[in-house]
């Protein structure tokens, strides 16, 4: 193909990974030790808020032992040095990306250090703990909760993301499984709409059999080798 102009990356757990992050599925994954029903759907915050903030707790306090990794740091180089459009979509509620200087960026899935009102969808950045029933200072609700979304809820700029997709030359997936929707989907999407993909992943994943080419290796290698 002619040198692409528009890029989209999509991001998923793998690249953190290399910093100390668990992923959520396979040997040692977040979701071997905690049932999803339990910690990540709106059912499991009505019924048991403290478990929910626990999960998420230790979560954004891991945040402070990690940093991020030379993944990150390329696609933050080619945030700073691509003249076209860049949009990098990530499913990760880190902070490695920013950390690593990444301005183009959108967390589909919320942010770790972001706390959500469920009653008026005021967001503020969050540290440390956050004991549940907390009031919100926008609307007096006692309603803060982690800025996550959870299965069953609506990413977060679904239209501005299906856009970009639509309009990439070139779409990227790195070290994401493919197991969840809609994210999952978009490489079907970019396919359709006349774009090339490419994913750079640890081992194949269920949404390899729609990516042109496939590069197999840890993200640390494979980013930087493919930003240069
Ligand atoms: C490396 C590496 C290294 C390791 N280097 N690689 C039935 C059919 C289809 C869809 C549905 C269905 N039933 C329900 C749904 C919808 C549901 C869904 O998809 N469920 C599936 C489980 C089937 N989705 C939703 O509910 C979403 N909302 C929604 O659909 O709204 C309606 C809608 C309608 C129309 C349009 C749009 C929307 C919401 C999904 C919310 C996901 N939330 C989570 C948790 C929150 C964040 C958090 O706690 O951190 O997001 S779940 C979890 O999975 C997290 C992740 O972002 C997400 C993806 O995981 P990821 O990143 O792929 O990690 P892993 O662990 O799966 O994979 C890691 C990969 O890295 C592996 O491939 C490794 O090989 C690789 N790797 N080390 C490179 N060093």
């Amino acid at each position: 193909m002619a040198r692409p102009r528009n890029i989209v990356i999509l991001t998923g757990a793998g690249i953190s990974a290399e910093s100390g992050l668990a992923t959520f599925r396979g040997p040692g994954g977040l979701w071997e030790a905690h049932r999803v029903e339990d910690v990540c759907t709106p059912e499991a915050l009505a019924r048991d808020a403290a478990l929910v903030h626990r999960f998420y707790d230790a979560r954004r306090a891991a945040l402070a032992t990690v940093r991020p990794n030379a993944a990150h740091e390329a696609l933050a180089r080619l945030d700073r040095e691509w003249p076209g459009e860049l949009a990098i979509v990530t499913q990760n509620v880190d902070d490695l990306h920013e950390r690593a200087g990444a301005r183009r960026l959108i967390h589909m899935h919320g942010a770790l250090r972001s706390a959500l009102c469920a009653a008026c969808g005021a967001q503020r950045g969050w540290d440390g703990p956050m004991p549940p029933g907390l009031a919100c200072a926008s609307c007096g609700a006692a309603a803060l909760r982690p800025d996550i979304v959870f299965f069953g809820e609506m990413p977060y700029a679904m239209e501005r993301i299906e856009q970009a997709v639509a309009e990439a030359d070139l779409f990227v997936s790195i070290g994401t499984s493919g197991a969840v929707y809609p994210a999952a989907g978009f490489v079907q999407l970019a396919s359709q709409c006349g774009a090339a993909t490419l994913e750079l992943n640890l081992e194949r994943s269920a949404g390899s059999p729609w990516f042109d080419d496939t590069r197999l290796g840890p993200a640390s290698v494979l980013v930087p080798a493919w930003v240069a």
